[in-house]
Parts: structure tokens; C-alpha cells; sequence
């Protein structure tokens, strides 16, 4: 028999892929979890019922969530992204990626959930890639909002690989979040939410973008990607910095300082990254 796996998100609209082979599925402490093979997307991971991870498309997501923001911070001034703290990201695509700038000390990898962690290092070996067993990294298992409360002044850059604002990860969109955060986050810092398709959910990017502005940022923005696996348009990445301009470096200087790391990526190159700032005017709206 068939199986096809529905992705539940939208209420007007629903995706199914159909699951070759599930690998694992249960109602884990805080979240119903299932692993498949897609013969399209590759392995696929979905929490809640909505897809968080593929092997054909994770790089995308991961990329930008991590090179934007250290290589503007090094472009900038080097030697400034010391420390990282990642919420969320369980699968540690994102800590993959981060643990490839050498100028990063620590990277903290904050997760509510152990058990995304456990089956994504046994069902997605290479998502992590050994990033959990770098002398670098350093895992938590808790809840973000209160780790990020007990933070003040600790994190050059603070990326938010969470959930949709259901279930565990609502209150990671919160404006007593983003201000916790905004401590936690050193002078000329930045931090990047994961913030949806804002084409499918316009008020999530509208909300997290006016909350950094109130919160006083000095730059509040947000840029896109798209990632297949995440239907519905380009998926964007909310930007509140604590640096002016830290989303207008001139693109020479990024390519010095990306040349310098001397890695593959298969997403991220500085035209890439300035490009994905310039928002199509429908998106414009929702951050202006
Ligand atoms: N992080 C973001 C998944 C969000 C999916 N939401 C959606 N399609 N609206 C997943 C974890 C990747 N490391």
C-alpha cells in the first residue's frame, strides 16, 4: 500500500510526498516526528506534520542561516564572530555550517527536544556531519527561552532554526524572546529568525519584524531563500543586527573575506547573499 505523507500547515492548501520507506515515526515528548525516504527530496524529516528538513534541499537553508551573518560580521571587522548560539536546529545542519568559519570559538546548540537530535544523528549522518562531536560545540538540552534569559551580552550572532509559531515553537516568535535575545547579543551583533513563506504566512514576518523594530535594532530586515522542500515560495530569515547597514557589506569585502574560508558551498556565494536582501515588493511591505 501507499503512503502519503501530508503536510498540515495552511489552512487553504495541503502537499503530500509519498513516503518510499518510513524509517521512524512517534509522538516524542513535545512532538509528533516522522522520518521517510521521498525519492524527490531524499530523506525527509517532518515535526507536527510539516516538513523541517530534506537531504536534496537542506543546504540552502543551511548556508544562509550561517554564512550571512559570519561572513558580513568578518567582512565587516574580522575576528568578530567568536560566538554563536544556535535554537533549535536539532538536525545541526546549521552548527555544520557554522563550525566551518575558524573564526567561531563556541558554538552553543540550544534544543528542547533530545530526541530530534538522536534520530537525526542516526537517520541523517550527514546533515550533521560530526558537528556534534566538534570540541567547538556545545549541546543543551533545554528550552531556549529560559537559556536565552540566563544569557547577557554571550553571542556575537543568535540564529533561531525553530518551528513554525506552533506548538513548542510559538514562543520563540515572542517580542519578550526577540528582548531577551537582544541581551544575550553582543554590541554589533545580529541575530536571524527563522520567519516562514511570506507569501503563505505574510503575518509572521510582518509581526517578527515590527518586534525588532520596537525592540530598537539597529537594523531590522529580513532576506530570502528558496528551499524547495518548504512549499509555497521562498522561505525568509528574519534579520534584527545590533550594526547598522550589517546586510549592505559591499560585496568585495565578502568576497575577500569568503575567498579566505576557502569552502564549498553549493547556495551561498556574496552575490547570493546580497541578492537575497533585495525583497520582492510584496515581501518589502510586510518588513518596511
Ligand atoms: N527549520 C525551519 C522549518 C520551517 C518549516 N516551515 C514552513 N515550511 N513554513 C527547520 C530545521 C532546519 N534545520
Amino acid at each position: 500500500m501507499e503512503r502519503w505523507v501530508e503536510e498540515t500547515l495552511h489552512l487553504d492548501w495541503r502537499t503530500r510526498l509519498k513516503a518510499e520507506t518510513v524509517l521512524f515515526e512517534s509522538q516524542t515528548e513535545h512532538q509528533h516526528l516522522i522520518i521517510f525516504d521521498n525519492n524527490r527530496f531524499g530523506r525527509v524529516m517532518m515535526l507536527d506534520h510539516i516538513v523541517q528538513l530534506t537531504t536534496a534541499d537542506e543546504f540552502i537553508y543551511h548556508e544562509m542561516m550561517a554564512h550571512v551573518p559570519l561572513t558580513a560580521l568578518e567582512a565587516v571587522e574580522p575576528e568578530t564572530a567568536k560566538s554563536v548560539l544556535i535554537v533549535g536546529g536539532g538536525d545541526g545542519g546549521v552548527l555544520r555550517e557554522v563550525l566551518r568559519h575558524p573564526s567561531v570559538e563556541r558554538a552553543v546548540l540550544c534544543e528542547i527536544d533530545r530526541s530530534v537530535i538522536d534520530m537525526c544523528r542516526e537517520y541523517f549522518p550527514t546533515v550533521s556531519d560530526g558537528a556534534f562531536d566538534n570540541p567547538r560545540a556545545e549541546i543543551v538540552i533545554a528550552d531556549g527561552t529560559e537559556y536565552v534569559r540566563q544569557q547577557q551580552a554571550e553571542f556575537d550572532v543568535i540564529m533561531v532554526d525553530s518551528t513554525d509559531p506552533i506548538g513548542p515553537g510559538a514562543v520563540l516568535f515572542t517580542k519578550e524572546f526577540y528582548g531577551d535575545c537582544q541581551r544575550a547579543i553582543k554590541e554589533g551583533g545580529v541575530m536571524l529568525t527563522q520567519n516562514g513563506l511570506p507569501f503563505m504566512q505574510p503575518d509572521e514576518l510582518k509581526q517578527s519584524v515590527d518586534f525588532f523594530k520596537e525592540l530598537g535594532f539597529a537594523e531590522s530586515s529580513a532576506f530570502t531563500a528558496t528551499t524547495p522542500g518548504y512549499f509555497g515560495g521562498p522561505m525568509s530569515q528574519g534579520w534584527a543586527s545590533k550594526r547598522a547597514d550589517l546586510s549592505k557589506v559591499d560585496v568585495e569585502l565578502l568576497w575577500q573575506r569568503f575567498k579566505a574560508l576557502d569552502i564549498e558551498t553549493r547556495y551561498y556565494d556574496p552575490e547570493v547573499h546580497r541578492g537575497a536582501f533585495a525583497l520582492p515588493r510584496y515581501i518589502r511591505e510586510l518588513v518596511e
